[in-house]
């Protein structure tokens, strides 16, 4: 087989740059190890920056994002036992929507085929050769044959834990990490949400947040110890965990419904650079990844292919490679500040054990500051609304 971009990885990354790309006339191949049900059902993110939404629709695959999709125009911080609101809309005159990452892959993966595309799933092996010669190719396996895709480019989006990354000499990245001494308990649940927006909770039992996929879905997490094990909590120990961390007045809409699903996630910070190596470009989590707390995965994954593929574009149009050279430099600014705002959401609602009694006043006193002070706050709405893509 052969294409003009090999791209492993059917997540938001590789999907979205297949789309990008057809739109710009250039042809590509996804290949994926998971099943097309496994990766349209695995629930992970859920807030979808302003800028993201609106290439999403300009792009065409943004119609039920549009339609079902829940604009939020602020959040709002519970600690101290009150509830505080970040009025995004009046500080930056922007909002975000609420719309799960398996629908927004559901729709990539439903218009791609739809159009031609060709996405290979529960591909195995996939093995990268020649990523150092003009012509690198990609061997796998697929409905038991083994197969070779040769390519111009080959973009790596199989996540954090894919082959690309591993496929680039050692000595040729320098790797950036952060452990945070906490993970989440996931729940996902029938009830309707406590509150129309997200509540983010600082408490002395630990963090908790209030999130929702649809009027009669609702997405919490807990703040628990990396290594939790979800199966020994539960579901009255959850929801009594939940409203303990929770401000008074929301506490006591909180609906108790059934829990589909209990899950424990890591919270990590992570860069490699630079995020290409030769004829490889890393995008998204095979590059970057950071603690939930800021919402920024899924779109630095956008945010990274909505470069990519312009660099693309102008290199097939003119031959001019100046933007694929500076892909890297181009994303990793972005990835920084992202990086940043994750750490310091995290750092400023998480219970950490091993805070002096010192720091913990200081987070007091910062939270008190933030919701006292316009420029805090329109600093943290600048942030999470999504700052401008560049480059
Ligand atoms: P993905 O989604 O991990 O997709 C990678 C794909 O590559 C496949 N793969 C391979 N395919 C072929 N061969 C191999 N050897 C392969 N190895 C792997 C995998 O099966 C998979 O299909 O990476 P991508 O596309 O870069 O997207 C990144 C996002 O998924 C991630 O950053 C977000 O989910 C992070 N995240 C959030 N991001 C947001 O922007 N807003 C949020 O509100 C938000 N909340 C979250 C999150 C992540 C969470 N978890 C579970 C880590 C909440 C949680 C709890
Ligand atoms: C989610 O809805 O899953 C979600 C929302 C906000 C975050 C993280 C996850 O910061």
């Amino acid at each position: 087989m052969r294409t003009q971009v090999g791209i492993v990885g059917a997540g938001p990354a590789g999907l979205m740059l297949s789309h990008l790309l057809h739109l710009r006339g250039i042809e590509s191949v996804v290949l994926e190890d998971r099943s097309r049900a496994y990766v349209e059902g695995r629930i992970r993110a859920g807030v979808i920056e302003h800028w993201a939404a609106d290439l999403l629709i300009e792009a065409g695959v943004g119609e039920r994002l549009r339609h079902e999709g829940l604009p939020h125009g602020g959040i709002n911080l519970s600690f101290g036992g009150a509830l505080h609101r970040i009025d995004f809309e009046a500080l930056v005159g922007r909002g975000i929507t609420v719309f799960g990452q398996h629908e927004v892959v559901r729709d990539l993966i439903a218009h791609r085929l739809g159009h031609g595309g060709n996405i290979l799933f529960e591909v195995e092996g996939v093995v990268l050769d020649g990523v150092e010669a003009s012509r690198p190719r990609i061997s796998f396996r697929h409905q038991g044959r083994a197969q070779s895709l040769d390519c111009d480019f080959i973009a790596g989006c199989d996540g954090f834990h894919g082959v690309c990354r591993p496929s680039i000499p050692a000595a040729a990245l320098t790797v950036y990490r952060r452990d945070y001494p906490a993970g989440w308990l996931g729940i996902l649940a029938e009830a309707g949400p406590v509150c129309p927006e997200l509540i983010y909770c600082s408490h002395p039992r630990g963090f908790a947040l209030f999130s929702m996929r649809s009027p009669e879905l609702v997405r919490c997490y807990l703040q628990c110890a990396p290594d939790e094990d979800p199966g020994r909590w539960s579901d009255e120990a959850i929801w009594r965990e939940l409203r303990a961390r929770l401000a008074d007045a929301p506490a006591a809409a909180l609906q108790e419904g059934r829990i589909l699903q209990k899950t424990v996630t890591t919270l990590d910070g992570f860069v490699v650079e630079p995020m290409q190596h030769e004829r490889l470009f890393l995008a998204g989590d095979a590059a970057h990844i950071v603690p939930a707390t800021g919402a920024k995965g899924m779109n630095l994954a956008i945010a990274d292919v909505a470069v990519l593929s312009r660099a693309l574009e102008t290199f097939y149009r003119s031959g001019d490679s100046a933007r694929l050279q500076s892909y890297s430099a181009t994303c990793l600014r972005r990835v920084w500040k992202a990086q940043r705002f994750s750490w310091w959401m995290t750092q400023l609602l998480h219970l950490d054990p091993s805070a002096s009694p010192f720091d913990r006043r200081r987070q007091q006193a910062e939270l008190d500051y933030l919701v006292g002070s316009e420029a805090a706050m329109r600093s943290l709405a600048e942030n999470y609304v999504g700052l401008p893509l560049q480059g």
